[in-house]
């Protein structure tokens, strides 16, 4: 099987590396310069017509369609499902681990991005969407920050996808003018987890890649 991972130094490109690397999959690496509008390039959005990244691309080599993945949701999903990593199988364990990766994708991912917008990228801040924007963050990080109060791991006693869709964007905080020094369980989750060889080889991908 071949893979090429499309993306760039974000967030969400990163949840599918640290993901790759903590399957133990190899995989070749393609950056896509997203601050140079190179998710727009006709050969990109063949591959994903929304033009964003993170993308995955499987080749089996024996002659079959390669599959096609966007969504950094669906992919860490899609590897969890083939290799049987990061995701009990067992109903409720599922269940739960499911719920709190769908905070990741949901609520966490946008909120900080939005956040990252209207505290640092936009030309005008105007206060009133910088409020809204940083009280959306500061709700779910008090979510996040009690659940881990009394379980190690988002999903609950072990290391999940919930934590690869949570890592890049909590590692990002900065962005949405936050530190985590008001969630200790939030704080010490995050120094946990990133300590994870894994998730430090997967966070250093593309290499040599900035978002400037
Ligand atoms: N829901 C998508 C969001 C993907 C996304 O917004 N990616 C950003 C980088 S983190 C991107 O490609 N931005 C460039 C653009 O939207 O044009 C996912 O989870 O994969």
């Amino acid at each position: 099987m071949r893979r090429t991972f499309y993306g760039w130094a974000t967030p969400n490109s990163n949840r599918v590396t640290v993901m790759l690397e903590e399957c133990g999959l190899a995989y070749e690496v393609r950056g896509v310069n997203i601050r140079r509008r190179e998710q727009f390039a006709p050969e990109i959005l063949a591959l994903n017509p929304y033009g964003k990244v993170p993308i995955l691309v499987e080749d089996a080599g024996d002659g079959s369609p390669p599959l096609v993945l966007f969504e950094s949701g669906a992919i860490l999903l899609h590897l969890a499902e083939t290799t049987g990593a990061l995701l009990p199988r067992e109903t409720r364990a599922r269940a739960e681990v499911m719920a709190w990766l769908m905070v990741a994708l949901t609520s966490l991912g946008p909120y900080t991005g939005q956040a990252h917008h209207w505290t640092d990228l936009a030309p005008e801040k105007p206060e009133a969407a910088r409020a809204y924007s940083l009280g959306l963050v500061d709700r779910v990080y008090r979510l996040l920050d009690d659940r881990l109060a009394s379980v190690p791991y988002l999903g609950g006693t072990a290391y999940s996808v919930a934590d690869v869709a949570a890592y890049p964007w909590v590692a990002r905080h900065a962005w949405a003018d936050r530190d985590l020094g008001a969630t200790p369980n939030l704080a010490a989750w995050a120094a946990r987890v990133g300590q994870r060889p894994a998730v430090m080889r997967g966070m250093a991908q593309p290499e040599g890649a900035v978002l400037a």
